[in-house]
């Protein structure tokens, strides 16, 4: 019984001092059970300046591991270990330190979809929706941008002036979309909206209306006078736009965008997960300060 299941973790959350935060990726219940639901730039300002001493962190590793890198003294659960992400483990640090030493006077700049380890060899970490702000802050001509190259294109067309060295990561769930499944629903409903984040593939994002973060898109949907949109990243956002948006139509594009990652956790993990204290996010102390003055450096210049 669904009740019952909520009705536990709301127990045990009370017992255990716990919060618990969700990204807009995660499945329907998850994100109502959630004390907080945002993308990773939100909930990482959540994780560091909560009360709670426990937060359980339903979203993907290099998610919790940050609440972690923030916030060592507090305990932070990853409800379903295999949670992880693949565009995060496509950048490692060997190969890190060895194009940092062929680009001496480069910024170095990760997406914050990437593991501690690489965190630590980075100045600074942004997310979708500061990744501008932040670059605009840096007074480097030269910017080594990993792990995704997509975020990486698309910021670069921002800053003409500067030179990027992309790495060549991607998201598997936003690379699925092609033009021709955006084109196929414009021609039935032409009025719509093409709202698509910035991890899609470039001739994608040249299509759209609007191109930003999760949140963003939620945004821009909810302050819109528009009432259809075609949302191009993972259907999880979904949930969030229909919510705050009752009156107004959202297609997907014809191919499946699911982050099967983001999908694993589910309302027994979490209860688990606060039963059992698992699965604890433990990092190397010289690893987590390296990559903390990445996270803090990206509060700084995000604003
Ligand atoms: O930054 C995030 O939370 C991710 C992974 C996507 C987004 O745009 O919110
Ligand atoms: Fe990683 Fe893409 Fe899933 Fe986000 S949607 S967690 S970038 S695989």
């Amino acid at each position: 019984m669904i009740e019952n299941i909520i009705y536990k973790i709301e127990e045990l959350k009370k017992e255990k001092n716990a919060i618990i935060l969700a990204h807009y990726y995660e499945r329907p219940e998850i994100q109502d059970l959630a004390d907080y639901v945002g993308d990773s730039y939100y909930l990482s300002k959540i994780a560091r300046d909560c009360k709670e001493n426990t937060i359980v962190f339903c979203g993907v590793k290099f998610m919790a591991e940050s609440a972690k890198i923030l916030s060592p003294e507090k305990t932070v659960l990853l409800p379903n270990i295999d949670a992880g992400c693949p565009m995060a483990e496509m950048a490692d640090a060997e190969t890190l330190a060895k194009v940092k030493k062929e680009h001496p006077n480069a910024a170095v700049v990760c997406y914050i979809n990437s593991t501690a380890e690489v965190k630590a060899l980075c100045d600074v970490s942004v997310t979708s929706s500061s990744a501008v702000k932040i670059i605009q802050n840096i007074d480097k001509d030269e910017i080594i941008f990993l792990p995704d190259k997509n975020l990486g294109e698309y910021i670069s067309e921002k800053f003409p002036n500067k030179k990027f060295i992309l790495w060549n990561g991607f998201c598997i769930t936003h690379k699925k979309v092609k033009v021709e499944n955006i084109e196929s629903i414009k021609i039935l409903k032409p009025e719509a909206k093409v709202l698509v984040h910035p991890e899609c593939e470039k001739p994608v994002r040249a299509v759209a209306d609007f191109i930003g973060s999760t949140g963003e898109i939620i945004d821009y949907a909810t302050k819109s006078l528009n009432n259809e949109f075609v949302i191009v990243t993972e259907e999880g956002v979904l949930h969030e736009l229909k919510k705050r948006n009752p009156t107004k139509t959202f297609y997907v594009p014809g191919t499946t965008m699911t982050c099967v990652n983001m999908k694993r956790t589910i309302l027994e993990d979490v209860y688990e997960s606060l039963l059992y204290n698992q699965h604890e996010i433990i990092l190397d102390e010289e690893i987590r300060l390296k990559a903390l003055a990445s996270l803090e450096n990206m509060h700084k210049l995000g604003g």
